[in-house]
This record gives C-alpha cells, structure tokens and sequence, in this order.
C-alpha cells in the first residue's frame, strides 16, 4: 500500500486529481467549507484567549487541524454518529453544537452540556483512545438494527500506542462494523513524535487487521471530505471498517498547560505553516473566481461578531451548582456518594465569610 498522502489540493491551492478518491464540490459548497474552517479557528483562538485570561481551566486548541476536522465532518450524514477526543472542536460545530458548550465545559460549568442524540456527537473522551472501542460496540450495534448509519471515531497519533485502538480495530474488523477511523497524526502526542509511537506509518497497521488504511493531506480539506466520504460509503455498505490518517500537525501547544518550544524546533512549525489549511483553500476559491475579497471580508467579520458573542457569555456564565457533581452517579442513593458529598459540604464550609470588621 502506498505511503503517498491523497491529496487534491497543492500547497499553493492548485486542484490535482486523484484515480481513486475525488470530489467534485459547487462553489457553494467549497465557501462553505472555508467558512466552517475560519469560524472553527476563531472559535478556537478565543478559547486560547479566555483561558489566558483565567476564564477557563485549559483548552486544548486545535489549530491547525482545521481541514482534517472539516473535511472529515462534512462527509457525514445527519444520522451517523461521531466519537470525539477532546480536540475536535471543529466536528463539534459541523454536528451543530454552540460553542458555548464546548467554552462552559472547559470552563468547568458543565461536564459536555449537549445531548448525543440531538446531534449524532457523543462527548468529548479525555481517556486516551478509549472512544474507538464505543465507536466500534455503537457500530456494532446499528449494523444489528439494520440502520443506515455510520460511525466515526476521532483519535490522535499517539492513541494508537493503545491497546484500546487495537482492540477497537480488531472488533471492527471482524464484525465488518460500519466504523471509520479516523486518526488526526498531528505528530505529536504530547511531547512524544510519531517516530517514538511506531515503526509503520500509522495507516499501514489496518493491514495487520485485515481492513483498508489509506493516509490523506491533512490539512488538504477537499482530500479529507473525498476519502472519509469514500470510507463511510464502504461501511454503509456493510464491506466494515476503514482506517483514515490525515497527516497534519498541531500548530499550538497540546493545550494551554503545555509549552512546546520546550520539546519541538521552530524551523518544523514554521515549515508547517507554510501548508495553512485555511490559505491553500483561500488560494484555490480566488483561483476558481468562486470567492471575492467582500466574501472573505464577510467570513471574517462574522467570526468576529462570533467571537465577541462567545467572550461576552463566557464572562457572563453562573457558577454551577457545586453539588451537581454528585448528582446522576447512581440512580438510587448510594451511601459513598452521601459521604463524599458531607465531606465536599465540609471543605467548602472553610471558605464561608465568617463576617467582617
Ligand atoms: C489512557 C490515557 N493515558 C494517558 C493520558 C494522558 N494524555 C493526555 S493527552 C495525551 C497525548 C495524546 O496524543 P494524541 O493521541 O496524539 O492526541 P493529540 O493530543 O495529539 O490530539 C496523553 C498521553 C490520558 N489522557 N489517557
């Protein structure tokens, strides 16, 4: 199997084609994705921006990754069902989730305030991998039903270094579960690079499971739309699962507790630089006539409005309930959540004002 990436758009947003996987987009369409990659990024750059500014906990940014999110989500149907990680904000607005929610949850107002079926996206999953595995029981499950859906799974590079992914990829495969992998190689994992997760290149493992593995231009979104639209095709199809690897990379830090320069060049993020998602589809609208200047103008100016939506909600956003935490653990009342509960009454009770002078 070729190690060659697909790709149907240069660097510089020149249209090439591909033998087995193209794409044929309107004008309409191809503004469409470059508004979802513009606002996602200022979405993005403004949960940076508020957690600098102490108004959330830590966001993961995914900047960068904006073409292999896109791409990849308007491949889907309204009725498949996506598997996040924690930085697939992208997704997340394609699936019509308000950024808010993704904002509340990082600001620790929520634990993920949006319901899964209302928008065929589960909640963001911390525990590295683990959601290739409910994406493949999920996809297990709708074959069984006979529905006409398909799954997807969002993990990184690194992810694959777990035993999860390999569990998830082997059940799938056997199954013939209607499930795309979908792995963002944004090179790095942390602090780790690719080189120190694996010996292949990370689409070649499907081989080993008995299902195709095919690596796109990442941050190519018309290559991304083009092979993850084939690879959910398949799996509709009832012919099982496939393996996408959008090779990419992470512009920004793993999230905003983290400092890469401690740990990567600058000459490999500024090489990086040079193939911006959002720029190579800039370059290829304006070649195609399909965009003017006022259109981008437009874009940006609506990403801003956005954005300034966004600041002044987070801002204004209540406290939440401190004893909500203990709600919903289990059904019925459980002696060891009562506990902990009167100890978290307790350790609050310390800040109590106690009156002043
Ligand atoms: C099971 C598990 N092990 C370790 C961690 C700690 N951890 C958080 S992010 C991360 C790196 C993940 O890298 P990758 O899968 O490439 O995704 P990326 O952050 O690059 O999007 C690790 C090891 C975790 N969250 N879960």
């Amino acid at each position: 199997m070729s190690t060659d990436a697909v790709q149907l758009l240069t660097p510089d947003g020149r249209r090439v084609r591909h033998p087995d996987y193209d794409i044929d987009l309107s004008h309409e369409e191809l503004r469409g994705l470059y508004r979802d990659m513009v606002l996602a990024r200022r979405v993005d750059g403004e949960g940076v921006t508020l957690q600098r500014q102490g108004e959330l906990g830590l966001w993961p940014s995914l900047l960068g990754q904006e073409a292999a999110q896109v791409g990849s989500a308007r491949a889907l149907r309204p009725a498949d069902h996506v598997f996040p990680s924690y930085r697939d904000h992208a997704v997340a607005l394609c699936r019509d989730v308000d950024p808010l929610n993704l904002l509340a949850m990082f600001r620790g107002v929520n634990n993920g305030g949006w319901d899964p079926t209302d928008h065929g996206f589960h909640l963001y999953t911390l525990v590295i991998g683990s959601q290739t595995l409910h994406a493949t029981g999920y996809a297990m499950g709708v074959a069984k039903d006979g529905a006409e859906t398909a799954v997807i799974a969002y993990f990184g590079d690194g992810a694959t270094s777990q035993g999860d992914v390999s569990e998830a990829f082997n059940f799938a495969a056997v199954y013939d579960a209607p499930v795309v992998f979908f792995c963002q190689n944004n090179q790095w994992a942390i602090s780790e690079p690719t080189e120190r997760q694996t010996r292949v290149p990370i689409h070649r493992r499907a081989d080993g499971f008995g299902f195709p593995g095919v690596r796109v231009d990442g941050n190519d979104v018309l290559a991304c739309l083009a092979v993850t639209k084939a690879a959910l095709e398949r799996a509709r199809r009832g012919e099982g699962p496939m393996l996408v690897e959008a090779y990419t990379y992470r512009m920004g830090a793993h999230t905003t507790s983290d400092d890469p320069t401690k740990y990567r060049d600058s000459a490999e993020v500024e090489e990086w630089a040079g193939r911006d998602p959002i720029a190579r589809l800039k370059a290829h609208l304006l070649d195609l006539g399909a965009a003017d200047p006022s259109y981008f103008d437009a874009v940006d100016q609506e990403a801003g409005e956005l954005a300034q939506h966004l600041r002044a909600r987070v801002r204004s956003m209540p406290a939440p309930d401190a004893e909500a935490i203990f709600r919903h653990v289990y059904a019925d009342p459980h002696a060891l959540v009562d506990e902990e509960r009167e100890a978290f009454r307790r350790y609050e009770a310390n800040f109590a004002v106690t009156g002043g002078n």
